[in-house]
């Protein structure tokens, strides 16, 4: 071999010996263990995603650049690894930019690439193509943002872009490369030598042992304690010993729409059936991973009962959630799988059980709201209401615990949420802190290539409307997704009427659209449902058979309510009372 480079002329040993901002990028992302890629392609970022491709990595082309920025978001969250989206300047880099946010705010990690114009020329705003100065829009969107302007810098940039996204509370890195860094060369041993393996990039952050021991000593002195389970304790992945923390202290657990499946939804501890009264009325309140946001009423009013009545504990890895909404007598700072250890370590061995009234009186609640829900899951009316086709899902999600559940809408998500059990974890993937519409196909796909387990994607027609051009990226990937429409007409209901004028009313779509259609114009397989035993076996079909489908459930266009669970969110006007 080393005969044969010998021979070669030395004008190709010289280019040998070079690299450039193309290879570089890929060389950094590959040393850190980054091997997929969601974007889509054009100036000046085409070339790249083909080298990144021909260097083994999965790049995976979207239809639209905020799906493929969702999918970098999940991917994110399912691996602990920042998901990549690789769009084109401006408006691709906008594009991705409402996914960037998004993962911000739901604590994902997840770096956003944009090729962007030539800095010259933007920074005069002479007018380039594609011109926009991309840093200072992502900066206020993101939790870090850095350009690269030199190609020896690149290992350094992506370097601090993966530490930014993925230490402390995860979140959204944009990362600006312009074009020209694309084809600067270097000499490769240096280009080599200038890439970062980041060590340690989500180091531990241990709690403080006092904060551990009044944490325990305010949990011990609880009537009537309760444990919420946010998608932070999800992300952590920390789940044998959150179950193990959960169960040695015998106290109710709610888990947040993310949360659910850290224990089994049917686990005898859990509270979800029995919300309303375990916030109402418990006295000590343990947050794992969750801030006591919107979600959560912040944390007051009506729905914890009353007034200053509670006492709050909470595991958050960022000092600053701490007192956000209301006081935190025992605030316990570091990584979830850290604190929980810790907790766990400091209970001594015979924890003393919540109180039994509290803890039949949880389970009274929890099995009387099950019965009354019961019959409703086994109607099979047509055309379905969202009982009768939940109800179907939801023994569908219990024969398949390890599928994937991904779900948007308003009823559509609401009445999922409260109605499928979940039995592991991050197996529920929805549209979190914001309730944005988009997530659906993004997610799937994103969840089907993370973790190659079949996905159930259930949607509202509107909610899918946002990302549904994206069942050509699960047809042309060939992916194991099964999406299912809640086809209602339209937006929470499909009744209502445009009281003036001719154009039809805000929320409602084409009557009896086949959505099913969409599909087979690329090869999936199209299924229209209309009974509850319908949709149970065309999912099954699905799920065995693993081919990319796509079912319209016809539902009754009557049997939605405004904005879902949220309608007392609205304003109200005075004068449409008149
Ligand atoms: C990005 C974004 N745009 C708009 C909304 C407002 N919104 C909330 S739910 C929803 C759609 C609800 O309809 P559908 O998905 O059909 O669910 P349904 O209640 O009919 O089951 C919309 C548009 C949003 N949450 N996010
Ligand atoms: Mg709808």
């Amino acid at each position: 071999m080393a005969q044969a480079a010998t021979k070669e002329t030395p004008a190709i040993e010289a280019e040998r010996e070079l690299t450039d901002g193309f290879h570089l990028v890929i060389d950094a992302l590959k040393l850190n263990g980054i091997t997929t890629i969601y974007g889509v392609p054009g100036i000046p970022i085409t070339d790249f995603g083909r080298m990144a491709q021909a260097a083994g990595m999965r790049v995976i082309s979207f239809r639209h650049e905020q799906n493929a920025g969702n999918a970098a978001a999940i991917a994110g969250f399912l691996t602990k690894k920042p998901g990549i989206c690789l769009t084109v300047s401006a408006p691709g880099f906008l594009n991705g930019l409402t996914a960037l946010a998004n993962a911000t705010t739901n604590c994902f990690p997840m770096i956003l690439i944009s090729g962007s114009s030539e800095r010259e020329i933007v920074d005069l705003q002479q007018g380039d193509y594609e011109e926009m100065d991309q840093l200072a829009v992502a900066k206020p969107l993101c939790k870090a943002a850095y350009r690269v302007l030199h190609a020896a810098d690149i290992g350094v940039g992506v370097a601090r872009a993966i530490r930014a996204a993925v230490s402390g509370r995860p979140g959204g890195v944009y990362l600006d490369l312009p074009a020209k860094l694309f084809s600067q060369v270097m000499d490769a041993e240096a280009g080599a030598k200038s890439l970062v393996k980041v060590i340690d990039p989500a180091p531990a952050q241990l709690p403080a042992p006092a904060a551990v021991k009044r944490a325990l000593d305010v949990l011990k002195g609880a009537k009537r304690p309760l444990i919420i389970l946010g998608k932070g304790a999800a992300y952590a992945q920390a789940d044998d010993a959150i179950r193990a923390l959960v169960e040695k202290s015998g106290i109710p657990f709610l888990p947040m729409s993310m949360g659910k499946g850290l224990l089994p939804d049917t686990h005898p501890q859990c509270a979800g059936a029995a919300r309303s009264t375990v916030l109402k009325d418990s006295d000590v309140v343990m947050l794992i991973g969750a801030r006591l946001n919107w979600l959560l009423s912040h944390g007051k009013g009506k729905t914890w009962g009353e007034p200053h009545s509670k006492k709050f504990i909470q595991i958050d890895i960022d000092p600053k959630e701490m007192d956000s909404n209301v006081e935190i007598v025992a605030p316990v700072v570091g990584d979830i799988g850290s604190c929980v250890s810790a907790l766990l370590e400091g209970m001594d061995g015979k924890w003393p059980a919540p109180p039994a009234d509290w803890i039949n009186a949880v389970k009274s609640k929890r099995e009387d709201n099950i019965a009354k829900m019961a019959p409703r899951l086994m109607n099979n009316s047509v055309p379905m209401d969202y009982h009768g086709a939940l109800g179907a899902l939801r023994t569908i999600i219990k024969e398949r615990p390890d599928a994937i559940l991904v779900n948007e809408g308003a009823n559509t998500l609401d009445l999922a949420r409260g109605i499928v059990d979940m039995y592991q974890p991050r197996k529920r993937l929805d549209v979190g802190t914001w309730g944005v519409m988009g997530i659906g196909m993004g997610f799937a796909i994103a969840a089907a290539i993370e973790t190659g387990k079949p996905v159930l994607a259930v949607e509202g027609d509107s909610a899918f409307g946002f990302s549904g051009m994206e069942v050509e990226t699960i047809c042309r990937s060939r992916l194991p997704i099964c999406v299912v429409v809640f086809n209602n007409n339209g937006i929470y209901r499909g009744t209502d009427v445009n009281p003036a004028g001719s154009d039809v009313a805000t929320t409602v779509f084409v009557k009896d659209a086949r959505y099913d259609k969409l599909i087979e114009a690329f090869g999936g397989v199209g299924v229209n449902a209309t009974t509850p035993d319908e949709l149970k076996r065309a999912v099954n079909a699905a799920m065995d058979s693993g081919n990319p489908t796509l079912i319209n459930a016809v539902i009754d266009p009557a049997a939605g309510s405004e904005s879902g669970r949220i309608g007392n969110l609205n304003p109200q006007s005075v004068l449409r009372k008149k």
